[in-house]
């Protein structure tokens, strides 16, 4: 009896810390409004799970499916709740004067009760699978409390670049599982580039037969040394394969928005189709910048990264092109935007082209600049007469923007502001506030190839998509937020997936949370480490993030207090003192200690996460130093 009763007070212990230590309940995004009560429902097998409205069969399946694997209850099915009996009821009732995307979670000792329609539901089941997963002590439980949430941005997207490096069918399914976890609801899909096409066009078959393969991929860090690989690489989705994502997609509440580029980074489209260039008979690769290229004539898929002077001609055979290749995409992706790209695009060839520049002069246009305005706003009228809006990155906005056209801002936010300012909708991706993920996530030595720039998940964190020097009227011109991953380095799902995490946690935030409702701590110190330590249990390859309270940078000093936290839930830090690479062998970290370092001297802590799943961090490094430099230079004159 003793036992029972000291198991239940450390049960009701556990419960009782967690209630002052998590205000956020283990969600990410954090909620627009928490309110806690005393108590938890507690799982049995006699509790009922209640969904009384067909359209949500799905999204009930899927909770269902999680409580049967994580706490392996079997939950029986009813369209009411019984009498006397615990339930988890689903329903659309009570969600009408919710915000679009809005949901409750009401929780009592005998109902989880989950209110939403459509995505307002799905993200209510989102939010109760973080908190089962977060919830402590020896039976599933979860905090009695009244939720309400909603979105603080319409538009919440992750993007991610196909060209580069191709990924299966199957883990754009798992991206999008991903992303959707978080209440993100767009997918930007970058299917064509200058290194491949990657949809089917029916009436262009060379666009994939020809521009989905390229001869070879640059061997490490552009511009490189080692040539490239001349291994053929390739691939694309076909239509079937890209309608089975819109409906998959569908099915999370995400919209697929897919990307044509033009007129720039159109290297593979040219290689199918050379009357798409302004010469024709020009070779892709000219002897003295890609001496790798060999003997290989004509055009070709690029088989390096970077910028490319080859671009679409603005003939009448490049726009029925672009026209017919816009018509089957539509049919392929319902979504309201489609994405033209518009960025990049060098204006070598036009200004050598004899034709572009008698189109300029009869135009009557100032530059190649507007020629580019011309070639996407006949595009945008194109699109608009079929019911669909454009989206383009900033460039749009040199020589002028289409009349209807949303821009994402990438170059800074400047381009961004600067749409706003006409009334125009903006997107903001800016690569200078951490939204690019594919910029490497520390300075440590230990991360892998990369295109280099930093990106925390802490600077993406602290980014608020909104700027002030907007005006009010401004400021609704802002749809959103976006983080992009390229992918030239990135060329494996397991590499993606550490590009993506943590920081996806942190974008979710920013798209989601009420400015006032966002604590970096909270979300570093608290809910981060629950997270990742269930996704490490789901074998995802996130990147592990070093040791909460570890400093980046130079420390000077004499003594040191060091005093750190394992970044994810169950993970063990282990540190040396001595210059060597931490490991298993190395001290693990039990408690806040002291460094001394005497005068002249310096000390160096390695430290290294390793997760349960025995997964491991880079090795993080920090310098104490107490005069060391200034030492050193004293002697170096002796
Ligand atoms: C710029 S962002 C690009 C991409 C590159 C990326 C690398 C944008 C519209 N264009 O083509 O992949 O930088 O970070």
């Amino acid at each position: 009896m003793k036992k029972i009763y000291l198991s239940l007070f450390l049960a009701f212990g556990i419960i009782g810390l967690q209630a002052q230590d998590n205000p956020n309940l283990g969600i990410i995004p954090a909620p627009v409004s928490v309110e806690r009560q005393n108590g938890h429902f507690l799982f049995d097998n006699s509790v009922v799970f209640v969904n009384g409205e067909r359209e949500n069969d799905q999204i009930a399946a899927l909770l269902k499916e999680f409580i049967k694997t994580q706490a392996e209850f079997n939950l029986v099915n009813a369209n009411t709740v019984p009498v006397g009996k615990k339930a988890i009821v689903l329903t659309s009732q009570g969600s009408e004067n919710l915000p679009k995307e809005g949901y409750l979670i009401q929780i009592t000792p005998k109902q989880i009760k989950l209110v939403g329609k459509g995505a307002g539901l799905f993200y209510a089941t989102q939010s109760l699978i973080q908190m089962l997963y977060s919830h402590q002590g020896p039976t599933l439980n979860v905090p009695l409390v009244n939720i309400t949430d909603y979105p603080r941005f319409a538009y919440r997207g992750n993007h991610l670049d196909v060209s580069r490096h191709f990924f299966p069918l199957s883990f754009i399914k798992k991206y999008i599982d991903l992303i959707s976890s978080y209440k993100m609801n767009t997918f930007h899909w970058h299917l064509t580039d200058d290194q491949g096409w990657r949809i089917e066009i029916k009436k262009y078959p060379k666009l994939t037969a020809v521009g989905g393969y390229r001869n070879g991929t640059i061997v490490g860090n552009y511009p490189g040394t080692g040539g490239t690989d001349n291994e053929n690489y390739g691939g694309f989705y076909t239509q079937a394969e890209a309608k089975e994502i819109v409906e998959y997609a569908k099915s999370k509440f995400v919209t697929v928005i897919p990307e044509i580029e033009m007129p720039g980074h159109a290297s593979a489209a040219i290689a199918a189709y050379p009357e798409l260039s302004a010469f024709p008979d020009r070779d892709t690769f000219i002897a003295d910048k890609a001496p790798w290229s060999g003997s290989r004539k004509g055009k070709q898929v690029q088989q390096t990264w970077g910028v490319f002077d080859d671009v679409f001609v603005p003939t009448e055979y490049t726009f029925n092109f672009l026209q017919d290749v816009l018509d089957e995409v539509i049919a392929i992706f319902p979504s309201k935007y489609i994405h033209i790209g518009g960025d990049e695009c060098p204006k070598e060839y036009w200004k050598q082209s004899e034709f572009c520049q008698a189109l300029i002069k009869k135009l009557n246009l100032k530059d190649e600049h507007e020629l580019q305005s011309y070639f996407i706003q006949r595009i945008e009228k194109y699109l608009n007469n079929k019911g669909r809006s454009i989206i383009g990155w900033d460039e749009i906005l040199e020589g002028g923007l289409a009349p209807n056209a949303t821009v994402m801002s990438w170059r800074g936010e400047s381009g961004g502001i600067a749409a706003a300012q006409q009334n125009h909708d903006v997107i903001m991706t800016p690569a200078s506030a951490g939204l690019y993920f594919d910029h490497k996530q520390s300075n440590a030595p230990d991360e892998p190839l990369s295109i280099g720039g930093l990106s925390t998940f802490e600077k993406v964190y602290n980014y608020n998509p909104v700027p002030d020097v907007l005006t009010v009227e401004q400021k609704k011109h802002i749809l959103g937020v976006q983080a992009n991953i390229w992918t030239e380095y990135i060329e494996s799902p397991e590499k993606v997936e550490y590009h993506l995490m943590p920081r996806l946690m942190a974008l979710s935030e920013i798209a989601w949370s009420a400015l006032e409702r966002k604590d970096f701590n909270d979300f570093q110190e608290t809910r981060l480490p629950i997270h990742l330590a269930f996704l490490d249990k789901q074998g995802i390859n996130f990147r592990i993030p070093s040791a909460i309270g570890q400093a980046t940078n130079v420390q000077k000093g004499s003594e040191f207090e060091i005093n750190l936290k394992p970044s994810i839930n169950g993970a063990r830090i282990y540190y040396t003192l001595d210059n060597y690479r931490p490991a298993e062998t190395a001290a693990l970290y039990t408690k806040p200690f002291k460094i001394n370092v005497e005068p002249g001297k310096r000390k160096i802590l390695k430290t290294i996460v390793i997760a349960p799943s025995g997964r491991r961090s880079v090795v993080m490094e920090t310098e104490y130093n107490n005069g060391y430099l200034e030492a050193k230079k004293e002697e170096s004159k002796k």
